[in-house]
């Protein structure tokens, strides 16, 4: 005699509340995909102190050479051409700011930081880049968040853990921090699982994420945090309020030149 099968448990019914929230998410994902579309070329800075003073939430976009990071930032604002997806690593030696708002307003900032690590840069001049972006993330006064790209298949390197110990003051004192591992469509579901789980050790409790451009993975959820990292930005009291040399910008900074001049 076969038994027969036991019924399926009862699916439970998605309530209207469900149903509202889903379509709340969707809304806003929306929302945020617009309002990262709407970003523009600002400026570009070749040392510290040319960068300007805003009293507007930045978002900075930091990792490794070729980690995918001026792909992200394309894939995000859905623009082909917005941060240049360099073939040749190192390249992108400037702090290039971008402006995003809608109806022409400027509501917050991206920040694309030189890439580092590349093998073929002369030691001078990485421990000089490495020395800018430190000095960009500890005296920035309105980072409102870092985005950390790395490729999975690396893992996180020296230098991205010499940037988890630099922003970690500030990560403590309620900065945002995500790290994006990127080009996610080259792992397999269980490479996935462990690079996540190795990351959020090495992450110290920030979060992190899986990203892909090319199966458009991450990207949403990304948009939407991202929006709300402006949303609830606080700009601290120093903001805006010194419009000379910098607030915090030490001499060193000051001196400092992002441009090794060997393109
Ligand atoms: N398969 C795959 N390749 C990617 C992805 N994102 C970037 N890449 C490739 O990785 C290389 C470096 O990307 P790029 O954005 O220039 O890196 P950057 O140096 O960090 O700005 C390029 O050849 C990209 O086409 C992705 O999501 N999937
Ligand atoms: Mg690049």
């Amino acid at each position: 005699m076969t038994q027969p099968h036991p019924p399926a448990p009862p699916t439970p019914a998605r309530t209207s509340n469900d149903l509202a929230a889903a379509a709340d998410l969707a809304g806003q994902t929306k929302q945020a995909m617009g309002w990262l579309h709407t970003t523009r070329f600002l400026v570009t800075a070749a040392q510290l102190h040319h960068l300007p003073q805003y009293r507007l939430p930045e978002i900075a976009f930091v990792g490794r050479s070729n980690a995918g990071k001026s792909t992200c930032i394309n894939t995000l604002t859905q623009q082909n051409q917005l941060a240049y997806a360099s073939k040749k690593p190192g390249r992108t030696q400037h702090i290039n700011l971008f402006a995003l708002g809608r109806h022409g307003q400027t509501d917050a900032v991206l920040a694309d930081l030189p890439g580092y690590g590349y093998a073929a840069v002369p030691k001078q001049d990485k421990i000089r880049w490495q020395r800018v972006m430190a000095n960009y993330l500890l005296t920035r006064d309105n980072l409102c968040g870092v985005v950390l790209l790395c490729d999975p298949r690396h893992g996180m390197t020296e230098l991205d853990d010499i940037l988890l110990e630099v922003i970690r003051p500030r990560v403590e004192a309620g900065m945002q921090f995500l790290v994006l591992l990127t080009k996610a469509d080259k792992l397999n579901r269980s490479e996935a699982a462990k690079a996540l789980s190795i990351a959020r050790l090495q992450a110290g409790g920030g979060q992190v994420r899986l990203f892909s451009a090319l199966k458009r993975q991450g990207v949403e959820e990304t948009a939407l945090l991202l929006s709300q990292w402006v949303a609830h930005w606080t700009p601290p009291a120093t903001v805006g309020v010194d419009l000379g040399a910098g607030t915090g910008n030490d001499v060193d900074a000051n001196q400092e030149d992002t441009d090794g001049g060997h393109r």
